[in-house]
Formats: structure tokens, C-alpha cells, sequence
């Protein structure tokens, strides 16, 4: 018989529960879930801060501590394109073939639709802490993050660095704090 597939895509700056509450929902849906890892050129910034490498090892060993297996996934970092009309099209060149798309960003569910694709907002588990940008507020103010994201997570920002990562690309240039008026 042949296998349903979908698509996730995000981010995942970095991988936290939200991610892995959601992959297990489309499971539920779908045989196969295709990962894409998001803005796979981007890292080193404050709303960027980790490769896609880092994201693609948070992500796996997240799976694998989730008893989600091998054979029901496939992740692919995607690096972003300047055209969002032929992003769709550049998405299916990298990925296996998928018939849904599961989504929360308004401008990928629009540019999906518009090509013809079933798209499916996935739910969104206590989206007010379960996001990227809660996960790396508290890291750089110290609190305490670790509880919102997989053992995988933390695992890996330890081994790069990751907190220190962030505090110092949150530092100014000592040029940028003189700038006068
Ligand atoms: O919802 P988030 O976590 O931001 O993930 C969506 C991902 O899809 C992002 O990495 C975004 O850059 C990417 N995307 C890329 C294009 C493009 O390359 N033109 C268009 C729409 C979304």
C-alpha cells in the first residue's frame, strides 16, 4: 500500500517539546513525516543561533528518546530561497514526495494552498512557553529553559556552547555603544 506522507517545516531554534508534541500528532495521520529544518543557512544570531547541523542532531536524538522510530521520518535542512512564489516547488525537489502539509505560519500554509497541497494547522501544545523565542529569551536571562525542550536539547547546547553562544552574540561592539547621536 502506499504510504501517506506529510510535511513539517520549522525553524526549530531550537528543538523543543512543542516540536516533538506535534511530530507525534501528525504521526497519528500520516505514516511518514518529513522534517524540514528551516533557514538551514542561518545560525549565529540572537533569533538564529544554532546550525542546522546542531538542529539536525537536537532533532534525532529527540526522536530516538521519544521511541519514535527510524523508518517514520526523514529530516532534511532546507536553506531559504529569495522567491516565495517558487519556494513550494524548491521544498519538493528536496524531500520525498507529500501530499499534506501541516503548518502554524500563515505564509508557508498560503504558498502550500495556492499550489494545491491539503494543508493542516497541527495543534498548538501551550504555545505561550512552547516557543523558539521563549526557549532562547530564558537562556539568555537565565532562567530556566531546560523545561521546555527534550533531554536532546539541553545535551547538545551544552556540548556547543550554546548559552554562551547566545550571551555574547547578545554583546554590543564597544563602537556600537559609543555611537553618538
Ligand atoms: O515557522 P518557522 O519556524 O519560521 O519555519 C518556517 C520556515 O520556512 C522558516 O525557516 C522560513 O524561512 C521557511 N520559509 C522559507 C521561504 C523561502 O525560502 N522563500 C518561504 C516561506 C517559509
Amino acid at each position: 500500500m502506499e504510504k501517506k506522507r506529510g510535511l513539517l517545516i520549522g525553524r526549530m531554534q531550537p528543538v523543543h517539546n512543542g516540536h516533538i508534541q506535534v511530530i507525534k500528532e501528525t504521526l497519528k495521520d500520516v505514516d511518514e513525516i518529513i522534517i524540514g529544518i528551516g533557514s538551514a543557512q542561518l545560525s549565529h544570531t540572537l533569533k538564529d543561533p544554532f546550525t542546522a547541523g546542531e538542529r539536525v542532531m537536537m532533532l534525532t536524538q529527540a526522536l530516538s528518546e521519544n521511541s519514535i522510530k527510524h523508518r517514520h521520518y526523514y529530516i532534511i535542512p532546507m536553506e531559504d530561497i529569495q522567491l516565495n512564489a517558487v519556494w513550494p516547488a524548491h521544498v519538493k525537489m528536496m524531500t520525498p514526495p507529500f501530499s499534506k502539509v501541516f503548518t502554524g505560519n500563515p505564509l508557508v500554509d498560503r504558498l502550500f494552498r495556492e499550489e494545491g497541497y491539503d494543508v493542516t494547522r497541527p495543534p498548538l501544545f501551550n504555545r505561550e512557553e512552547l516557543s523558539g523565542t521563549e526557549v532562547r529569551y530564558r537562556m539568555l536571562h537565565d532562567e530556566n529553559w531546560e523545561s521546555l525542550v527534550p533531554q536532546a536539547t539541553v545535551d547538545i547546547v551544552s556540548e556547543v556552547d550554546g548559552i554562551q553562544r547566545l550571551k555574547d552574540l547578545s554583546k554590543k561592539e564597544v563602537s556600537d555603544l559609543k555611537k553618538r547621536e
